[in-house]
């Protein structure tokens, strides 16, 4: 199997195993991350002796976001050349089915990475989020489209608007995740679930997860697409700069409004 930097990759019976390890930046989710994880996911997929796949962070946090300091000077056009998170597109090609187990912090494109995945399964502990505005931006992989068809305008509308915080039984009743698991079980009853899955039939599981996101994702990209637009051209203002370096100065930003 593929060594890789910023993952932890194990098979266990028919279940492709995947765990964020970059525990200094609370698994941020950089370029090198990006690139690992979309490998991983695609090395599984490609193998059929893999029927599910379980994609996990560490107990203090699943992902704590996007990462702001690869971000922060970025101007406009680099990010729209680069076109700044698109590569997590090819995460929400893969066929095989995908639990996120989630513990601890899912904020920004943690909370986005854990709902590109099928379903999430949520320790007591987990917390979700979409802190963006706070520094100055807005979500940038997909959160302000998959949040809302999940939780639902208003919830979806208050947490991204205020960068307000929710735990897991909050979570569970607006529907953002399957089920509430106690964390110290939580990767056993994802293994036990993923193992479920990879014992029905790969095709069949296949098609299930394809219908079912047909309904999900009808007008999504079109959404997707319109997000991260709008949130390259965030970086052309003055407030990104101050967000994202009062965040690395551990102060609270300033900010000027322009
Ligand atoms: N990016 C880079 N580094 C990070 C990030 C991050 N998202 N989150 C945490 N870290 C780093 C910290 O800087 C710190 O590093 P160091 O030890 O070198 O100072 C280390 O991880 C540990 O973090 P803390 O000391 O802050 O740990 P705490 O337990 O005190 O706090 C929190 C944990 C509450 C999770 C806190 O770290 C936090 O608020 N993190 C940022 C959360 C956030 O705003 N996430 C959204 C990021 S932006 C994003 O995902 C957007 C996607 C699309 C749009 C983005 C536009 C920019």
């Amino acid at each position: 199997m593929t060594e890789y930097e910023n993952i932890i990759l194990e098979r266990r019976g028919r279940v492709g195993l995947i765990t964020l390890n970059r525990p200094e930046a609370l698994n941020a989710l950089n370029l090198g991350m990006l690139q690992d994880v979309v490998a991983a996911a695609t090395e599984f997929d490609r193998d059929p002796e893999i029927g599910a796949i379980v994609l996990t962070g560490s107990a203090r946090a699943f992902a704590a976001g996007a990462d702001i300091k690869e971000m922060a000077t970025r101007s406009f056009v680099e990010m729209y050349l680069v076109d700044w998170f698109a590569g997590w597109d090819r995460f929400t090609a893969v066929r095989t089915p995908v639990v996120a187990a989630v513990a601890g912090h899912a904020l920004g494109g943690g909370c986005e990475l854990a709902m590109m995945c099928d379903f999430i399964l949520a320790a007591d502990t987990a917390k979700f989020g979409q802190p963006e505005i706070k520094l100055g931006v807005i979500p940038g992989i997909g959160g302000s489209q998959r949040l809302t068809r999940a939780v639902g305008k208003a919830k979806a509308m208050e947490m991204i608007l205020t960068g307000r915080t929710i735990d897991a039984v909050e979570a569970e009743r607006a529907g953002l995740v399957a089920r509430i698991i106690p964390a110290d079980d939580l990767l056993a009853e994802a293994m036990a679930t993923a193992t479920t899955i990879a014992g029905m039939s790969l095709p069949v599981a296949m098609m299930a997860k394809e219908v079912v996101n047909a309904a999900y994702e009808t007008l999504l990209e079109g959404g997707i697409r319109f997000e991260r637009r709008v949130f390259h051209s965030g970086f052309a203002t003055e407030d990104q700069k101050e967000g994202m370096n009062a965040f690395i100065e551990k102060r609270a930003p300033r900010f000027s409004h322009r």
